[in-house]
This record gives C-alpha cells, sequence and structure tokens, in this order.
C-alpha cells in the first residue's frame, strides 16, 4: 500500500513552513501518493537521487511540471533541453556542454568578479538596502545578460518570465494565475531576444547561434536553446544568491568563518543551495511501471520530486537543518543530478563565489533590519524583500 497524504504542496501555507511537511512526506515511506493532484511523490534523498538518475525510467519528454505533454498542450514551445529525453537531449546538451565550457566559464571569472566588488562597494555606501532587489536580482541581472550577449534594454523582463515558467510547473493555482497575468508582452520580448540579431557576436547567445550557421542546429532550434539559457539562467541564481545573503545574515557564527577564510565562499554559497534549495521541485513521468520500495506505480505517471526535502533529509545529512559551511556537501541534489544536472551549475557558482568572496573581504557583519517577504511560486524557494544593513570591515 502506497501512503496517501492530503497535504497540497503548492499552497501558501506549505510554502510559509514546508518542513513539518517534508518531514511527513519522508517518514511516510520511500514513495507517497498526493490525491489532490492525483500524482505520487518522492522525498527521500536516496529515492530522489535514484529516480534523477534513472532517466530511462522517468522521462522528461512529457514535461517536468504537472502537467502531462501527453494529454495537455504545452503552455509554450517545449524546451529542447528540459523537456526530452535522450537521443534528442544528449545533443542539445551536448552543444550546452559546449557554450558553458570550462574555457566560457574561466574567461567570466574576472568581469564576474569586478562586477561583484563594484556592487558590495555601492551598498556598502548606502549601508542599508533590500537585499533581493539592490543585490540578488541586481547581480544576475547585470552579468548574465552581458554574458549570453543581450542588449541592455529591458532586461528587467527575465524577472517575470523566469516567474512565469517556474510557476507554470506546478498546478493551475492562483499563484500561476498571478504570474501569467501580463504574459503576451513578457514572451514576444524573450522570443525576439532569442534571435541571431538580437544578440552580440561574442556571447553564448552567438555561440548557439553558430551552431545554426555550421547547420547541426536548425535557426528555430537554436532560438529555442537561447530561450533555455534566458529561462534558467536568472531566477535560480536570484534565489540562490537571496539564499545565501539570507544563511549568511542568520548564521553570524558562518559569516565570520567566511570572513576568515573568504577562500571558503563557494562552500557558503554551495551549503545555501543545499539548505534552502532554490529549486525546490520538479516531476517526471514513469514511461514504464516501476517499483520504488516495493511499490508498484503504473506507466504514465507524474512523480513530484522534492530536491529541498531531500536536501535536509536526515537519513542521509547530520544537522541537515543547520548552515555548516565546512560539511561536505557535495552530493546535494538542488542542482539535480545525472544526465539533466544543471548545466549551468558552471556559472552560478561562479556567481556566488564572487559576491560571497566580496561580502568576506569587504563586509564586517551582516544584519536584518525588518521582516523577510516570502516570494511565493510554484516551483522556487525564496524571498521578495530582505532588509539589511551592512557594516564595512
Ligand atoms: C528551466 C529550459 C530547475 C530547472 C527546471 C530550470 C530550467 C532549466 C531549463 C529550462 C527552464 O530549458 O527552458
Amino acid at each position: 500500500m502506497i501512503p496517501a497524504l492530503d497535504i497540497d504542496p503548492f499552497c501558501q501555507a506549505f510554502f510559509d513552513d514546508p518542513y513539518p511537511a517534508h518531514a511527513a512526506l519522508r517518514d511516510a515511506g520511500p514513495v507517497v501518493y498526493l490525491p489532490r493532484y492525483d500524482i505520487h511523490a518522492v522525498a527521500r534523498y536516496e529515492d530522489v537521487r535514484a529516480m534523477l538518475l534513472d532517466w530511462n525510467s522517468y522521462s522528461s519528454a512529457r514535461g517536468v511540471g504537472l502537467s502531462d505533454f501527453a494529454k495537455e498542450k504545452p503552455w509554450r514551445l517545449p524546451s529542447l533541453l528540459l523537456e526530452t529525453d535522450p537521443p534528442l537531449h544528449d545533443r542539445t546538451r551536448g552543444l550546452m556542454d559546449k557554450v558553458l565550457s570550462p574555457a566560457a566559464i574561466r574567461a567570466l571569472r574576472e568581469p564576474f568578479a569586478r562586477a561583484a566588488d563594484a556592487l558590495i562597494d555601492r551598498l556598502l555606501a548606502c549601508g542599508s538596502f533590500d537585499a533581493v532587489p539592490d543585490l540578488a536580482e541586481a547581480y544576475p541581472l547585470t552579468v548574465f545578460p552581458d554574458a549570453v550577449g543581450m542588449p541592455a534594454e529591458n532586461r528587467r523582463f527575465l524577472l517575470p518570465y523566469g516567474n512565469m515558467v517556474f510557476n507554470s510547473f506546478g498546478p493551475r493555482n492562483a499563484f500561476f494565475d498571478a504570474a501569467v497575468a501580463d504574459a503576451e508582452p513578457v514572451l514576444a520580448w524573450v522570443q525576439a531576444q532569442s534571435r541571431k540579431e538580437a544578440l552580440s557576436s561574442t556571447g553564448f547567445g552567438a555561440v548557439i547561434h553558430a551552431a545554426a550557421d555550421e547547420g547541426t542546429f536548425t535557426r528555430a532550434e537554436a532560438e529555442v536553446l537561447v530561450r533555455s539559457l534566458l529561462t534558467a539562467g536568472v531566477d535560480t541564481t536570484v534565489n540562490g544568491l537571496c539564499a545565501a545573503v539570507y544563511c549568511l545574515a542568520r548564521w553570524p557564527a558562518s559569516f565570520e568563518q567566511l570572513r576568515a577564510d573568504p577562500a571558503l565562499a563557494r562552500a557558503a554559497f554551495e551549503e545555501a543551495v543545499r539548505l534552502e534549495s532554490p529549486v525546490q521541485t520538479f516531476f517526471r513521468t514513469t514511461a514504464r511501471a516501476v517499483t520504488i520500495g516495493g511499490e508498484t506505480i503504473q506507466e504514465g505517471s507524474k512523480v513530484l520530486m522534492f530536491l529541498g526535502a531531500a536536501n535536509r533529509d536526515p537519513r542521509r545529512w547530520e544537522r541537515p537543518d543547520d548552515y555548516d559551511i565546512t560539511r561536505r556537501n557535495a552530493a546535494h541534489v538542488g542542482f539535480g543530478t545525472g544526465i539533466h544536472g544543471c548545466v549551468g551549475a558552471v556559472l552560478a557558482r561562479l556567481e556566488g563565489e564572487v559576491v560571497l568572496a566580496a561580502l568576506a573581504r569587504k563586509v564586517a557583519g551582516i544584519e536584518i533590519t525588518a521582516q523577510p517577504k516570502r516570494r511565493y511560486n510554484n516551483t522556487l524557494r525564496g524571498l521578495s524583500s530582505l532588509p539589511v544593513r551592512l557594516t564595512p570591515a
């Protein structure tokens, strides 16, 4: 018997405090049934990890949201990267691996570090500010579109677009409806930005379009792959940076450790991704009948993976709810794992590292000055407001 749980993982009460529900989901068994959405779910580390690794049984091609592309028309043209299985996935992923190659990332280290230093200097001059718009959003909204090769105008459209897409992985609830209310101009803008003519000749976008020039991809495919960058590259890192600042402000002893050894910046970012898990959930669809913990699930079932619950599973982690920048956290699933493991993680980690290293060198203390406000989203965990005061080192 698969236990049925009366939990809604896409409502405000859940988002306000998901942790008791995460524990109930993990404790009920390796796999649970959520009748509210007629879906199965896994929340234990071992089972989430096993599911991420078994792409043959757990397909992405029917969408990684609640909606089953075999039954419902997708609301946007499906991604050629996220919403695909091999062999198509391997072809597109191969190109994205090239776009985000070690050499390409290495070339960004200097400009990204300079931008981080300049931003933290500006914020120190303010003293008090809101760490969500002024830091967590401001930083990726400069460096990432620059790296893609986008023009400077209207970059803030990337935020409502991401909000739309990440809400769309959940049910058609009030969060989704609010996110798509004024979708048309944003969708048109993103579409236009994906075109070769809109992009500089030096960024990631140009590398993707060069593959179309060479004939290994069609122009239309290149445009959808640029769209993948624009979709996945901003809101995720915004919430990763937000998580890191929020953790360092709430664990001042960890911030002291980081100040004493700025080389811990990368580990401090990684631990924030584990603890807060900016990407909380997404789905697979069973491609055949599968067994999890001895229980059978039919072919064609949507299964929800709780990355955030896996990353705090006490079966896997000691003191799972503590922010500990010296723990061995490399095996967390905040970036997924397996063939769909985050292709942009190299870039996210670079952004996290240089921002936290700048804080470590320049800042003596981070103080929360007013109640943080949560940002509600069907997939992403983060804040809409985090008022802070920085004291200079
Ligand atoms: C979003 C795309 C956490 C993931 C669901 C982020 C993501 C990755 C890829 C795409 C969108 O290819 O559009």
